[in-house]
């Protein structure tokens, strides 16, 4: 259990101007626990944002928080010769007492202090196709802002996180463990799952053969990982950058789509609502050519509907894995959500097959219609 007066211990170690105030938990993320300082400095409040990194999730913090400091930084000094307010369109890491990037506690856990974007809200669920559009332009701007980073530096700190050829093979060895029991209970999500083989190595097969480029990748662009600014209902800047790698824009492109242009919440247990809105896929896709579209190869965008499907059932088969682990890998609600989530994904993942051709006449008249290309 952690207390207020454990975190205020904690705070003690950054470099904190003014007087601490509060500090309340934030809860949507799966995987850190997050917090949200309030300080008072000369009257004012000024707020902070505590994190302790997820040791099962993150192994290695150091090369962690090295990809971070190195992303910000960069992208900081973009918006600066870009004339924007740095202070508010982008993180920071705060330094600690010592300079160091993080604090370290006595559990040997890992904490973090970032700048709270302040006056901005990270929408759960996509409110209108504007607000979609809007956060395809966000996420294809953090690609062309990163374009000219060298991707390769970048550490891999989770090892072929979106290697979905990798994420099958780690759900055959979870259904050959089977630890808690469960595989009799999910033979049609096994089904499911085998019957898409092929598709699982598609993208990684591409790399191999140099057929994609690698680039810097968020690698968790759901839309709550967008601020958005109170008023103008604009996108501030791209927040979690925890899976930040070297990787491949269309995983960023598909892991919107699976989240966003879904009908229904990622655990929702009433399927019927589950289905891939064709509405809100063209508004993502076009805010994404908008900013992103001139530096990405035609094959990058030729694959943008394959991998919004393949990203999808990469999760799904996440979810399904962790069930069969005895969900030791998302933080879970209750028994069996992962096992829900799971059903919402490979339903959508059905969905998307049944309406793939008409994401592709989408994809294509988009990138004819903003970037005068075809694939
Ligand atoms: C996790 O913590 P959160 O909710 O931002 C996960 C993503 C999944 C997502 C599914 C490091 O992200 O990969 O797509 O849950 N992050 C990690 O909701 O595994
Ligand atoms: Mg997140």
């Amino acid at each position: 259990m952690i207390t207020d007066q454990f975190i205020h211990e904690i705070t003690k170690q950054f470099l904190i101007p003014g007087t601490f105030v509060a500090c309340e938990p934030i809860h949507t993320g799966h995987i850190n626990n997050t917090y949200k300082l309030s300080y008072a400095i000369d009257g004012n409040d000024v707020f902070y944002l505590l994190q302790k990194i997820n040791p099962q999730v993150f192994k290695n913090a150091e090369q962690l928080m090295a990809n971070i400091v190195s992303v910000t930084s960069f992208v900081r000094n973009k918006i600066i010769a870009n004339g924007g307010d740095s202070d508010h369109e982008a993180l920071h890491v705060k330094p600690t007492a010592e300079g160091k990037n993080y604090f370290v506690d006595d559990e040997g856990l890992a904490w973090r202090l970032y700048n709270f974007i302040d006056n901005a809200f990270s929408p759960d669920s996509v409110e209108s196709p504007e607000l979609f559009f809007e956060a395809g332009y966000a996420f294809g701007n953090f690609q062309n802002l990163l374009c000219d980073f060298p991707a390769e530096k970048l550490y891999e700190t989770i090892p072929m996180f979106h290697n979905t050829a990798n994420r099958y093979k780690n759900l055959c060895a979870s259904i050959e463990k089977d630890v808690c029991n469960r595989v009799a209970l999910v033979q049609d999500e096994i089904a499911f799952a085998h019957a898409r083989k092929d598709d699982t190595a598609v993208l990684v097969d591409m790399i191999a053969d140099g057929k994609l480029p690698l680039r810097v990748t968020h690698n968790d662009t759901k839309l709550n990982n967008i601020m958005f600014d109170n008023e103008t209902r604009k996108p501030i800047c791209i927040v979690d950058l925890d899976t930040v790698m070297p990787g491949l824009s269309l995983y960023d492109f598909g892991d919107s789509i699976r989240f966003g242009s879904n009908t229904a919440a990622e655990d929702e247990l009433d399927l019927s609502k589950v289905s891939c809105d064709l509405t809100l896929y063209e508004a993502f896709t076009r805010g994404y050519l908008t900013s992103a579209g001139d530096s990405l190869t035609a094959t990058e965008v030729s694959l943008l509907p394959f991998a919004s499907k393949l990203m999808t059932f990469e999760c799904g088969m996440r979810f399904l894995t962790d069930y069969l682990d005895g969900d030791i890998y998302f933080s879970t609600k209750h028994e069996g959500h992962n096992l829900e989530r799971c059903h919402t994904q490979f339903a959508l993942v059905a969905d998307m097959e049944k309406k793939f051709d008409q994401m592709l006449a989408i994809t294509a008249k988009a990138y004819s219609e903003i970037c005068g290309k075809t694939f």
